[in-house]
């Protein structure tokens, strides 16, 4: 039997620092500086997440939030750029603007008109470009996100194009520039808009969420509409979606031409983003193969006489494979079973019955692979940013 008295009491720890002992998932593979630091919190609406920074608000996801495909909205992590976050008496009155140089006219919607619109509805990963950033070797600076910067929902809305189109895209059009309603403290800090190129814009997975796991959005996961951009890493998934400006130009500024790039052909890219490339970088675009255990977690007791070994795969949409786990430090490695999948954006649960192990320490790893024969790399794909992180996670268990 697995011990989870480790996980009780939890909710006695918010707001204390927190250190190896009261929080077993942050994997030692951290910088002690962010061991030392973070902390769980509880802000309205969730339940106790780890808090990487306060201001702006970056609140990591405990590991073991992924023992099912879809992770519910008070445990969804939350990242943002800017310390000017709305309340909800600034949304109060929310409408989503579009236009444009590349729109035949201009048109809002509020909530009432997205919700007549024909109505989509997809299960997709939201993960941060940087999530494992703070595991990464060598070390980054930047959040130093361990293993929660993501969540998976089923998103509800109306698709992007069918928005686009209310506006009408003139032949010109090449990138969708996305803004919302958060906003710089001081002038100095460029305000967060992203764009899309105008193919990803039109696919019909690019939705216009208004609804989260059949609930309206967290505020503070972009409440009232944000986009969903499956496949790719969330800093393409505007919050609180307010304007969208159909462009006949690429977009200029820093969150796009200077933050969230790759070096050039560094990772595999499906639908390339190429009015941002340039000769040296790209802007980052879809997924990783990547895998995770969340059970047992990092430090628990083990019993010998065995114990079932669970956690998600996902990738940018190809669909999962096969994930196979290593109960011995990566010599030996078994198939795991995989549980149905929820689409091929979603988490895919798996499970592997280990049976029994010898008393002592097991070092766990798991490593997936996708459909298109992509798997989890040994070493990190250096980059300057830490994306990109998907190397074997490891772990850690006692058998008793
Ligand atoms: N308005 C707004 N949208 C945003 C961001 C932001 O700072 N402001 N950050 C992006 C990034 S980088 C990420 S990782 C995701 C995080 O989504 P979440 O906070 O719902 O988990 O939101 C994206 N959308
Ligand atoms: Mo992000």
């Amino acid at each position: 039997m697995l011990r989870r008295d480790v996980l009780v009491g939890v909710g006695a720890l918010v707001g204390h620092k927190a250190s190896a002992a009261t929080m077993p998932w942050l994997s030692p593979d951290l910088p002690d500086g962010t061991r030392t630091e973070a902390h769980l919190v509880q802000v309205p609406g969730k339940q106790p997440l780890i808090q990487l920074s306060d201001r702006p608000p970056n609140l990591e996801t405990p590991v073991q939030a992924f023992r099912t495909a879809i992770t519910p909205n008070d445990q969804f992590f939350v990242r943002y750029h800017l310390a000017g976050i709305p309340d909800a008496k600034k949304l109060d009155g929310w409408k989503l603007e579009i236009g444009g140089d590349a729109a035949e006219r201009s048109v809002a919607f509020g909530m009432q008109q997205l919700n007549d619109l024909p109505q989509t509805e997809i299960i997709a990963v939201c993960q941060c470009s940087g999530n494992r950033r703070g595991l990464c070797q060598p070390h980054v600076p930047g959040v130093e996100w361990g293993y929660g910067a993501m969540g998976c929902a089923t998103w509800h809305g109306p698709m992007l194009r069918d928005v686009l189109k209310s506006a009408g895209i003139k032949p010109e059009a090449v990138e969708i520039w996305l803004n919302g309603v958060d906003e710089p403290v001081l002038a100095a800090t460029p305000a967060f808009h992203k764009s899309l190129p105008l193919a990803r814009a039109l696919a019909d997975e690019t939705i216009v969420a208004t609804s989260m796991n059949g609930a309206p959005l967290p505020l503070l996961n972009g409440f009232p509409a944000r986009l969903i951009v499956p496949g790719w890493t969330s800093t393409y998934w505007m919050k609180h979606l307010s304007n969208i400006t159909i462009s006949s130009k690429p977009i200029d500024n820093f969150w796009m031409t200077k933050a969230y790039r790759v070096p050039a052909g560094m990772f595999p890219v499906a639908d390339p983003f190429t009015t941002q490339n340039n000769a040296q970088t790209w802007p980052i675009t879809g997924m990783v193969v990547n895998s995770l255990i969340a059970s047992p977690i990092a430090g628990e007791q083990v019993d010998r006489s065995g114990f079932t070994i669970r956690g998600v795969a996902w990738d940018r949409g190809n669909g999962i494979a096969r994930v196979d786990v290593s109960l011995d430090g990566g010599n030996s490695w078994q198939g795991a079973l995989l549980d149905r999948e929820l689409g091929r954006f979603a988490f895919r649960t798996f499970r592997l019955a280990t049976g029994p192990l010898p008393r002592g320490t097991a070092e766990l790893r798991v490593r997936a692979t996708s459909d298109s024969k992509e798997t989890q790399p040994d070493a990190w794909k250096v980059n300057p940013a830490g994306y990109h992180n998907n190397v074997p996670q490891r772990l850690t268990v006692t058998v008793v």
